[in-house]
């Protein structure tokens, strides 16, 4: 194990506290990993499948009040509530520590603690950064060895240093009025009380790889995104690497695997994986932006992943995988979710845990009614992935030439445009809206801004992460352009206007092209958009007019958004760099004109 004092002495002071009646520490072997799969189905907490179908697959349900990250009880405990801002909710370290550490009072008493090592990044890598999770739930543990690099290694990578993220986790007795997901970072620490669910448990993942993360990259020049990241492949075997910030459940997992349309396959077009959900940027020796994937495996949205929409989501699911809060195939023992196909179960329990009639399905009442629920998830480790980038594993990551904003806009925003600058790229960043989706407890479908696909994960003062994003902006000499999509405009009858997914492709070779300064476009009020003919629609049944209507710019619609945007910078409070109020000025210049 280690001889470390400082984790030594830490987990003391947290096993006396939490009064687990034993400590066991991971050590990433599939030894010890089947032992708790064994152990976890004999109490029901997990539901061993299918065999046959889904080899090392199983099945978890978390409490019904417990399925989504819980974004009004989770804090950020900076000494001051300036540096955590206004966008953030904040208390007191001090108050913070004192408060949870009665909720932890004796909640391991007849459980288990478990000591999770893990790295995000690869171990030994100059990039990596450690943690280790304490946790009293297998399904932690199972998850953590699939999202994370899990071992022994680890502790002998951190050595005698106390540079690690303390994580504490603790189910207690998942009382929702209790239920708190607290940073401390000024001290390296996260505590999550109450849960079960993923991204509130799951430490490595939003509250280190984003919320802890994105505060040390400000203090060390490095930036931690909530960004896919993705290479595309073109015929003569160049690859160019694209990184894209979406909200939750707005698209991150579907683009980063995406299966290229007929026609571009046919002509030798490939899209590889590096990572769908987080990216730490930094500035190569080269002058450019690299992008690594901390993660080692992918926490996906269930629902809508098919064998058309992906494919490859789908393929690696199909081993070793821990499917949450799906609908229970009774017929065969295996797994269903709303649109995997058109033959829903007829003998099947929902994410409940109900026996569920699939004829009462009502897509209006999704959680009412679905056999899945709506942010039911699959774990799966990357290397499953058939589309896996061969860079994967490289400790550098990947060069970017574009980084991509998006939002769910029925409305507003085009298909695609380009920002003018570094600058102006940070700012059409920070205006970015979307509709809210099911991956956050609260109200479904109603547009708020979300900068940078961040609003829930920066773990410092908004106003702050916009300067440093202008700043580091200043630092990158080959920097990448930046652009913004909208996949989600819909018709007059609610119906998205652009298909989507595969071909997305199509949007993506237009935004390389203007890297490589190899297409031109038109000069909006926003930014440059594309001229409609120089999206290839070769192989859609849409027209050039359709193209037309989705990269159309809509002066009234923008400057109502123009207001709402200086609302929401006034929200943020007063340290919005003035350089991004120049920016909304100028647009609101442009669009008066
Ligand atoms: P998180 O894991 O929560 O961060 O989500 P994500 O950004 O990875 O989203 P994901 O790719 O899982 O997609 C979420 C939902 O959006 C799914 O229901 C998809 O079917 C849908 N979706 C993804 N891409 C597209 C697209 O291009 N068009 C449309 N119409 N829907 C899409
Ligand atoms: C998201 O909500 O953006 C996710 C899932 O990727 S979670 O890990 O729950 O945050
Ligand atoms: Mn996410």
């Amino acid at each position: 194990m280690t001889s470390n004092k400082y984790i030594l002495n830490w987990i003391d002071e947290m096993a006396a506290m939490c009064g687990p009646d034993k400590i066991v520490w991971i050590d990433g072997s599939d030894a010890q990993r089947d032992a708790l799969r064994e152990e976890a189905c004999s109490t029901g907490e997990m539901i061993k499948l299918n065999q046959d179908l889904l080899p090392g697959c199983y099945l978890h349900k978390t409490a019904v009040n417990d399925v989504a990250r819980v974004e009004g009880r989770t804090f950020i405990c900076t000494k001051t509530k300036e540096d955590a801002g206004n966008i953030n909710n904040w208390m007191e370290p001090s108050e913070c520590y004192s408060k949870l550490s009665k909720l932890y009072k004796n909640s391991m008493k007849g459980r288990t603690m478990y000591v999770i090592p893990y790295s995000m990044g690869i171990v030994g890598s100059d990039f990596a950064k450690y943690g280790i999770e304490l946790t009293d739930s297998i399904y932690v543990v199972l998850n953590m060895l699939i999202m994370t690099r899990v071992g022994n290694d680890v502790l002998d990578a951190i050595g005698d240093s106390a540079d690690y993220i303390k994580g504490l986790h603790s189910k207690a007795d998942l009382d929702e009025a209790n239920r708190y997901i607290v940073h401390f970072p000024e001290d390296n620490t996260i505590w999550s009380v109450n849960s079960g669910y993923g991204g509130n448990v799951l430490l490595g993942k939003k509250c280190f790889a984003l919320r802890i993360a994105s505060f040390l990259g400000r203090k060390e020049g490095w930036m931690a995104e909530h960004m896919l990241i993705l290479g595309v492949e073109y015929p003569n075997g160049d690859i160019k690497y694209v990184t894209a910030a979406f909200p939750s459940a707005c698209g991150k997992t579907n683009l980063a695997m995406l299966i290229p349309p007929v026609s571009y396959r046919e002509k030798g077009y490939k899209v590889w994986t590096v990572g769908d959900d987080i990216a730490w940027l930094r500035i190569g020796k080269d002058g450019r932006l690299w992008a690594m994937n901390p993660e080692n495996g992918f926490f996906g949205v269930a629902p809508g992943t098919n064998e058309k929409s992906n494919p490859n989501a789908l393929a690696t699911t199909r081993e070793g995988a821990i499917f949450t809060n799906v609908c229970h195939n009774l017929e065969n023992n295996t797994v269903w979710w709303e649109g995997l196909d058109k033959n829903p179960p007829h003998n099947a329990e929902n994410w409940r845990g109900e026996i569920w009639d699939y004829t009462k399905y009502d897509k209006a009442d999704k959680v009412g009614t679905s056999g899945a629920h709506p942010n039911s998830r699959f774990t799966a480790k990357a290397t499953n992935c058939p589309c896996l980038s061969k860079e994967f594993n490289n400790p550098a990551g990947v060069p970017v030439s574009a980084i991509v904003f998006g939002g769910r806009r029925a409305k507003t925003a085009p298909l695609v445009y380009q920002s003018t600058s570094w600058q102006n790229g940070t700012f059409v960043g920070s205006i970015m809206a979307s509709e809210t989706t099911a991956a956050a407890s609260g109200a479904v479908g109603v547009v708020r801004r979300d900068p940078m696909a961040m609003r829930p994960f920066v773990g410092y003062n908004m106003g702050d992460y916009w300067a440093h994003w202008l700043n580091m902006g200043r630092l990158i000499p080959h920097a990448p352009k930046i652009f913004h999509v909208n996949w989600f405009r819909t018709d007059d009858e609610g119906n998205f206007i652009w298909p989507g997914f595969g071909d997305n492709l199509r949007v993506l070779e237009w935004i390389l092209a203007r890297c490589d300064g190899k297409v031109g476009a038109d000069i909006t009020p926003i930014g440059y958009v594309p001229k409609a003919e120089d999206i290839n629609i070769e192989g859609l049944d849409i027209t050039v007019d359709t193209i037309k209507e989705l990269l159309s710019v809509d002066k009234e619609a923008w400057l109502a958004d123009v207001k709402n945007i200086r609302e929401f910078y006034a929200l943020v409070g007063d340290r919005v760099p003035d350089t991004l109020y120049d920016e909304l000025d100028a647009l609101e210049a442009r669009l008066s004109d």
